[in-house]
């Protein structure tokens, strides 16, 4: 069920002869300019544009919001890089207040959802100068021996760029390396602005837009799948946020390797750039809007709540997003840390496919690769709740 007007009573109401156009190309599937993105951005009301990218959404996916039953693993939050927005890391030089878990430790995580049904583990941390490429490529291998079906996604393209560099290898050979290791695909984290001059004022020293694009590239080269991201609301102007998406769209018309775009709205406790006020959830559901109008190549678009809140990742499924990434079941701090109401994000099955149902929409389960596990519109809660092989 859509929260917003019926997209006929909402373009019959549209004055603006700019904003006419733009709905007239997306209804008749011709791909929105850059140009169309600012004024979208400039002119959309909430109303406009939720009807318009829900209308898109239902096209694609009809009513149903996919999640997935992951768990996450952070290597460590000691990171080498200084990213203004960070509230997660710990300087290399105060690795004291951090935290670095061993491969036993991680193995140990691994086991402890044995014969639970999980299909992903979710690997993404800091960049520590002391985990290497071979490191990570035997806690692959471990995982891959104890369960092979495990689909394991892991490592932003900043923290592989700092392994294959470390490592003296090339993109190439250092992504082969990994694949060959286990790695099944990479999660979207890194991307923040592409802009250079964006990046110099919130995270200078990590890998560039070029160098994430190449990793994404290299990864998708191998018959490997990926996600994107886009960290919004902080310093950026909405020009820099259309550049980024359509180095992505671009991106994606080449490769076709990226499963879903996740923007993430920047948090701002506790980081050094506190000052900055957060957007509002007004600008929330207008940015899922335009990045489900402007990506028509990406097939998902996910809001990631532990980030979003609950209420709000309900909402956004009238906003063009059709899912909302998995029980995730741990610690994500990277979040918790930076301001999200979920201090220790973990939904259950059952409270994830309330949450869906509760704005009418068909919850279904899905595997990294978006293949469908279960549709659970007719399943009862309590008998989600009582089955141990849902919950
Ligand atoms: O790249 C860091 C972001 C990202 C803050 O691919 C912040 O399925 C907001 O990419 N406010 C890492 N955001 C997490 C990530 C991710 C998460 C969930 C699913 C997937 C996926 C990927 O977190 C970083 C950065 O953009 N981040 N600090 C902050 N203060
Ligand atoms: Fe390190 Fe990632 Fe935090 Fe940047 S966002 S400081 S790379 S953990």
């Amino acid at each position: 069920m859509n929260a917003v007007a019926p997209l006929d009573r909402i373009l019959a109401d549209v004055k603006n002869k700019q904003l006419q156009q733009i709905a007239d190309k997306i209804i008749n599937n011709i791909r929105i300019t850059p140009e169309d993105a600012l004024v979208l951005f400039e002119k959309g009301t909430l109303g406009f544009l939720g009807a318009l990218a829900n209308h898109v959404r239902e096209k694609k996916h009809g009513d149903k919001t996919y999640f997935n039953r992951n768990f996450h693993i952070e290597p460590t939050n000691v990171c080498v890089f200084s990213c203004k927005f960070c509230s997660y890391s710990r300087l290399y030089a105060h690795k004291e207040e951090g935290w670095e878990l061993s491969i036993e430790q991680m193995m140990d995580i691994v086991k402890g959802y044995d014969g639970k049904p999980i299909t992903e583990v979710h690997i993404v941390g800091g960049v520590h100068p002391k985990m290497n490429i071979h490191f990570f490529a035997d806690l692959l291998k471990q995982i891959k021996q104890h369960r092979p079906d495990l689909h394991i996604k892991g490592f932003t393209a900043v923290e592989l760029d700092y392994m294959f560099r470390k490592a003296k290898m090339t993109v190439e050979e250092g992504m082969k390396y990994l694949h060959d290791a286990g790695l099944d695909s990479l999660p979207g984290g890194g991307a923040e602005i592409f802009d250079p001059a964006i990046r110099a004022q919130i995270c200078e020293d990590k890998v560039d837009g070029k160098g994430w694009l190449e990793i994404h590239k290299a990864a998708h080269m191998l018959g490997m799948h990926s996600n994107a991201t886009m960290l919004y609301g902080h310093v950026e102007s909405y020009i820099h946020r259309i550049d980024h998406m359509e180095q992505l769209r671009q991106t994606q018309d080449e490769t076709g390797g990226f499963n879903t775009f996740i923007p993430l709205k920047f948090r701002n406790f506790d980081n050094e750039m506190s000052h900055v006020p957060e957007v509002s959830v007004i600008d929330d559901m207008k940015m899922y809007a335009i990045a489900r109008l402007y990506m028509d190549n990406f097939p998902h678009l996910k809001a990631y709540w532990p980030m979003l809140g609950r209420q709000n990742a309900q909402l956004s499924l009238s906003f063009g997003v059709n899912d909302i990434d998995g029980t995730i079941d741990d610690s994500t701090k990277i979040y918790s840390m930076a301001g999200s109401e979920e201090q220790n994000p973990a939904m259950s099955t059952a409270e994830l496919v309330t949450l869906i149902k509760q704005v009418k929409r068909q919850p279904v389960e899905r595997d990294t690769l978006y293949n469908e596990i279960r549709d659970y519109t007719n399943m009862d809660i309590k008998e989600i709740e009582t089955n141990p092989l849902l919950n």
